[in-house]
């Protein structure tokens, strides 16, 4: 594809103000006529002809003011229609096209999982329905005739109010939606098919009705029942913290198993991958639950941030999802533990968005150009758009933020907005000069933030010298500093706060310095004793620390900080040190008593209090996140290998004190899938995890038992998670157990793809083959693909990359079978390579060849051909 650029945006020249769709809904001959209500935009060009986007689109008919065109006055194609002299007065182009919902494997448009009808239009699906000017900055008010077999589809569904329904003949029937509020086609929705549901009554802050509901597969609705109350939550919660009241008489969500993404948006009509909304005690895990209210929020989030207000341009996308992911962890940090909820957060964000970010794929939050935008719907668009939002609170406090907020929803509803309008509604609202904040908009890369302490005992001050720099990132050789808020606090040798002198922090919020400068020394007058400086608390910015403390003091800011996150970043960062000097060695390090001791002591005070918080600290640094530290020449085995060593003298050291707590948390309660009961549950599974590193005979037959008696599948699963890790016959056994008892549930098989595809051994690559020819596997579903080859691409390290090269023969050879059946997966599936620069010799020249084998294959669709093509500049 051609490189689209940011400075040449302009608008169309026309506008479409209205549409009327009647879709005749058949499985392979789906008709659609639409007819458009179109007129000359002032702000375009006169007189030109209009061009409407398609994509594979067969045009049947086209009239112009209900006028039969003749053939000279257009010309259409697949891709498009061009109307060569339109009307000077307003007019309408009625359009028919036929298109086969059933051979749409690239379930973009119209398409059909299992036995339903659906659509997915963003971000440019809906040319793959009928001809249009298919761009976020073109609003229009839908209303939309869906004509089906009612044996076929009884329930039909579109987006906004519902005016009519009723019989077609010949046994087909229809419904009439309209949507009063104008949008963008790429949040247009249909859904046809036989499906249950689960409804309920909202009532909005100002009185008004909605019926609010579920539909999932026949006899599923049972699981679509904490979806709803999930939906629920979020209406109420938008309406208390943001003041936003929902809008329409309905709310729809519907469940479809083959959905490239998470779930989509669509006006008063989201449709979801059915794993966000199905969920039982017996079949979802504690992190389903999350997930599912999670996405239920920031779906539903969007129809303020998103629909309500849209974006003018794709490069514009982190407007709406930076944003309305920075809603949705708000909603989950409130529903849910804030401390814990920021510490996985900021697990993911470091996981994905700085892997992307220290890669070839780096780009800013809003990129300046692509070539394929469904490529940008990444970690740094979403994850780190978010964290921006969160410095810009951090940066001029909650109430202005609000303020800002209030003023951007007022001044921009109904329109498609910019990421400067946005920011400008802040600078007002708070009176602040936002221009060079702006700037984590437009530069890409993780910047690096150094403090060195000093303490002068003598005159009792402190001082704080920090620098920043950013590395480079493809098109950004030089970077210029970031404005960087650093929350921080002085803490003392035996735990106390010491109060900050206020010139520290002169100019900006309570407890918040400011570096926006390539260096900075902060001076602290009036302190008593040596302290120990927690930076960053909360993460107040997404960037990387280095600063100078040694063991002693990390494990002071571990036992006291008065800010959680740092609590846990503490522990991290010595367990990372130990990892490190393991990998250095190759032999398991000196054991250091410290970590042990400060764990159980740690253990002792707070896992009664703060389970879930327990269970975060707990958990070691992944492999990936030691490669990340490292940075350049990694060897994943001995990364591996290295954090094993840990792992086990860790586990051995504590295992008297573990197996203590797995048997204290033990209950025989029923499951309820709340914050409580999960951070319990997280936390005997990471005790059982930690002990069978170190225990390993013991820690297998506990895991073996709890795997069988489980009520629940968190329990089951975290057990089959520990068992996977343990070679021999009972892992063999579990598995089997497992994938028998499951044998009709594609979502929980799934998980059993996932789990066998992360088993960090040689064999796992043939275990993988094998279990490709499994019945409940298959190409055509995206959840299967991801479970299965995702996790092994994204989530083994060590056999991913293996030495031979074959982790990454296979995954080129999946990219290349599945880019001409859906080529969003398969993109999706080879950005697996973005953190390949920073392996050993060997690794890289291997990754090299195979990014070079599938760069080099004729007929890449343009989704492959960016991401291979970037991943190799
Ligand atoms: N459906 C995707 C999301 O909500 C894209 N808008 O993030
Ligand atoms: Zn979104």
């Amino acid at each position: 594809g051609a490189v689209i650029r940011l400075e040449d945006y302009r608008p169309t020249d026309y506008l479409i103000d209205r549409a009327e769709l009647d879709i005749r809904l058949d499985r392979h001959a789906t008709r659609i006529l639409a007819k458009l209500h179109l007129r000359a935009n002032p702000a375009g060009r006169p007189a030109v002809p209009l061009v409407l986007d398609g994509d594979e689109l067969r045009l049947v008919s086209l009239a112009i003011d209900d006028v039969p065109a003749s053939p000279q006055a257009f010309e259409a194609s697949p891709e498009r229609l061009v109307v060569h002299a339109p009307p000077a007065q307003p007019f309408t182009l009625t359009i028919e096209t036929e298109t086969d919902p059933t051979a749409n494997t690239k379930l973009m448009g119209l398409y059909r999982s299992g036995s339903a009808y659906c659509t997915q239009c963003e971000a440019e699906g809906f040319r793959r329905i009928t001809y249009f000017l298919d761009r976020p900055d073109v609003l229009c008010v839908f209303t939309t005739r869906i004509e089906a077999d009612r044996q076929e589809a009884p329930v039909l569904l579109g987006n906004g109010n519902p005016v009519a329904a009723g019989e077609a003949g010949g046994g087909r029937h229809f419904a009439i939606w309209h949507d009063p509020f104008p949008k963008p086609c790429y949040l247009f929705a249909i859904v046809g098919g036989r499906l249950d549901k689960v409804a309920d009554r909202f009532t909005t802050m100002s009185g008004r009705a909605v019926d609010v509901a579920v539909y999932v597969e026949p006899g599923k609705a049972a699981d679509a029942t904490y979806a709803l109350d999930a939906l629920k939550r979020s209406m109420a919660w938008d309406e208390r913290v943001f003041g936003r009241e929902y809008d329409l008489d309905v709310f729809n969500v519907v469940a479809v198993s083959d959905f490239n993404m998470g779930a989509m948006e669509n006006k008063g009509l989201n449709i979801f991958n059915d794993k966000y909304v199905l969920a039982s005690a017996e079949t979802a895990t504690d992190a389903d639950y999350a997930n599912i209210e999670a996405i239920i929020a920031h779906e539903y989030f969007h129809n303020w941030t998103g629909n309500r207000i849209t974006c003018r341009d794709w490069f514009q996308l982190c407007l709406k999802e930076g944003l309305t992911v920075f809603r949705d962890q708000e909603f989950s940090a409130d529903e849910r533990s804030r401390a814990v909820k920021r510490i996985a957060d900021v697990r993911v964000l470091r996981a994905q968005q700085f892997a992307e970010d220290s890669g070839p794929l780096a780009h800013p939050v809003r990129p300046r150009q692509y070539r394929e935008i469904n490529n940008f719907y990444t970690a740094t668009v979403y994850e780190k758009g978010a964290e921006v939002i969160r410095m810009l609170r951090t940066l001029i406090g909650d109430d202005a933020f609000r303020r800002g907020m209030d003023l951007y929803f007022d001044r921009y509803d109904g329109t498609a907005a910019t990421i400067e309008e946005f920011v400008a509604c802040f600078a007002e609202a708070s009176g602040r000069d936002l221009g060079h904040f702006a700037q984590w908009y437009e530069q890409a890369g993780t910047p690096t933030v150094n403090a060195r302490g000093h303490y002068d005992a003598e005159a009792k001050t402190y001082r704080l010298a920090l620098t920043q720099v950013t590395p480079p990132t493809p098109g950004q050789p030089e970077k210029a500093p970031q404005v960087i808020p650093i929350r921080l606090g002085l803490v003392g040798g035996s735990g106390a706060e010491i109060a900050l002198s206020p010139a520290a922090t002169a100019g900006h919020m309570p407890g918040v310095f400011v570096l926006d400068g390539p260096s900075a020394t902060l001076t602290f007058t009036n302190v008593p004793e040596k302290p120990v400086p927690s930076l960053l608390r909360g993460f107040s910015a997404p960037v990387r620390l280095e600063i100078d403390l040694d063991e002693d003091e990390l494990l002071v800011l571990f036992r006291y900080d008065s800010d959680a996150f740092n609590q846990w970043q503490s522990a991290q960062t010595v367990a990372t040190r130990a990892i490190l000097r393991a990998v250095g060695a190759g032999t398991p390090p000196a054991p250091d008593r410290r970590m042990a001791d400060a764990l159980r002591h740690f253990l002792s005070m707070r896992a009664g209090s703060d389970p879930a918080f327990a269970a975060q600290v707990l958990a070691l640094p992944t492999e990936a996140d030691i490669a990340r530290e490292i940075g350049h020449d990694v060897d994943p085995d001995a990364v591996h290998r290295a954090r094993q060593l840990v792992k086990v003298e860790l586990g051995a050291a504590l295992a008297a004190e573990l197996a203590e707590l797995y048997s204290q948390l033990s209950s025989r309660e029923p499951y309820v899938p709340d914050a409580a009961g999960a951070g319990r549950r997280a936390l005997r599974n990471a005790c059982l995890d930690l002990f069978a590193a170190g225990r390993p005979a013991e820690g297998e037959d506990l895991a073996m038992r709890q795997f069988r008696d489980a009520d629940n599948m968190t329990d089951r699963f975290a057990a089959l998670g520990v068992l996977s890790h343990l070679p021999g016959a009972a892992r063999e056994t579990a598995l089997a157990e497992f994938s028998e008892r499951f044998r009709n549930n594609a979502l929980v098989l799934d998980k059993w793809f996932s789990l066998q595809a992360m088993i960090p051994e040689p064999e796992t690559l043939e275990r993988l083959r094998g279990l490709m020819r499994h019945p409940a596997f298959s190409m055509g579903n995206p959840n299967r693909v991801r479970s299965l080859i995702g996790s092994f691409a994204m989530a083994n390290l060590t056999q991913f990359n293996r030495a031979d090269g074959a982790g990454y023969d296979f995954v080129a050879d999946m990219v290349l079978a599945l880019d001409a059946r859906n080529p969003q997966v398969a993109a999706r599936l080879l950005t697996a390579f973005r953190t390949w620069k920073m392996l050993e010799p060997r690794r890289r020249a291997e990754a090299e060849k195979a990014l070079r084998r599938v760069a080099g294959t004729p007929g890449l669709s343009p989704d492959v051909a960016d991401i291979s093509g970037r991943s190799l500049s």
